[in-house]
């Protein structure tokens, strides 16, 4: 458990209780949305995840649908009670999203955007950072301190994996770093498995020993039919993976003195 406990919405990071953040990757439309809003919610998690604005590496991929994607976000929240947690990735998209959202997450690529960290350290809006595709741990803890430093403590550390010579999972997640990241920053630790993975197949194993490790909660991508997903579809759950791999999560948090 961390030292400091962080909540997105009402729900608290860092105590006994690991959390399911939980959703698709990129907010595709209102029923996709909604309907995998009540699964999640269903099945026990307890954050709703799903991107406004994509960050990708082509130009040519889907960019997120932007501003009606914060109203589907709010409407699911209104709906289901759970808080949302959406991406920003430049200065520009603070105001919306800060007065929007429960949590904003800074994504892989975004990690080192020095302006948008500080603007973001002048809100109090929690922060869900991710670390960059290879920045050293240091690095991300410099990142951290931007928005404690700056003035902003809700922040939740998210291991998603960095870029090394292996391609058969599409990041290297060092599991090792959720306890040295919790002693060295005291910050509650998020894991990010279905980035990491790059393949649904691989992320019940990753998730299961991302609490084992000591994560304080997980990121999960699910959504309606991840085959005709417009981002991230190798990856993300379909909703009985997700009701599969929860009872499983459940059993091993049991094991190491957590729950769900
Ligand atoms: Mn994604």
């Amino acid at each position: 458990m961390g030292e400091k406990k962080v909540s997105i919405g009402n729900v608290a990071f860092g105590g006994k209780e690991i959390v399911l953040i939980a959703g698709p990757c990129s907010v595709e439309s209102e029923e996709q949305l909604l309907s995998t809003a009540r699964v999640v919610k269903k099945e026990g998690a307890r954050v709703l995840r799903g991107s406004a604005f994509k960050p990708r590496s082509s130009p040519d991929a889907f960019q997120g649908l932007g501003k009606s994607a914060l109203e589907f976000l709010q409407k699911a929240r209104s709906e289901t009670g759970l808080p949302i947690v959406s991406e920003l990735m430049d200065t520009s998209q603070v105001n919306a999203l800060a007065g929007t959202v429960d949590c904003v997450q800074v994504g892989a690529r975004a990690m080192q955007n020095f302006e948008l960290l500080k603007a973001l350290a002048k809100t109090n809006v929690p922060v869900l950072l991710k670390n960059g595709l290879s920045a050293t741990v240091k690095e991300f803890l410099q990142a951290a301190d931007y928005l404690s430093k700056g003035g902003n403590k809700n922040v939740i550390l998210c291991l998603r994996g960095i870029r090394t010579f292996e391609t058969e999972t599409r990041f290297t997640l060092d599991l090792g770093l959720v306890p040295a990241l919790k002693k060295l920053s005291g910050l509650p630790i998020v894991v990010d498995p279905s980035h990491a993975a790059g393949k649904r197949e691989t992320v019940p194993a990753l998730a299961k020993a991302a609490v084992a490790a000591g994560a304080d909660g997980l990121i999960i991508e699910v959504h309606p039919e991840p085959e005709n997903a417009l981002s991230d579809s190798a990856q993300q759950l379909n909703f009985s993976e997700f009701q599969k791999i929860v009872p499983e999560l459940n059993a091993v948090a049991k094991a190491v003195g957590r729950k769900i």
